[in-house]
């Protein structure tokens, strides 16, 4: 029996798409119609996740807010910006300009 490429893409697709992470790795969330994604990211501790405006024109930032961080740089299209979790624990966040726009990383080992 012949199995078409479409076939081993669509499962390569579902084996290497585990959220789980390894430590060291970057993990992206991007930023997208006033949306992270994914919103919620479970990552392992030594995780470095890089936040990416997807947007064509919106500007958007990174701040952890309850955590007393200062506000990421506002984020034009096609810029970054990146942290580095250690420390298992639940770190919400949300976007500077728009408090509705949130997400959360959680850290377990
Ligand atoms: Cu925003």
């Amino acid at each position: 029996m012949r199995i078409s490429a479409a076939v081993i893409m669509a499962v390569a697709a579902i084996v290497f798409s585990s959220p789980a992470s390894v430590a060291g790795e970057t993990v992206r969330v991007g930023m997208n119609k006033n949306l992270y994604e994914p919103r919620v990211l479970r990552i392992k501790p030594g995780t470095t996740v890089e936040w990416v405006n997807d947007e064509k024109r919106t500007s958007h930032s990174v701040f952890f807010e309850q955590e007393g961080l200062e506000e990421s740089d506002r984020l034009f299209p096609g810029e970054s910006w990146k942290r580095t979790f250690d420390k298992p624990g639940v770190y919400p966040y949300r976007c500077g300009p728009h408090p509705e726009m949130t997400g959360t990383v959680e850290v377990t080992p």
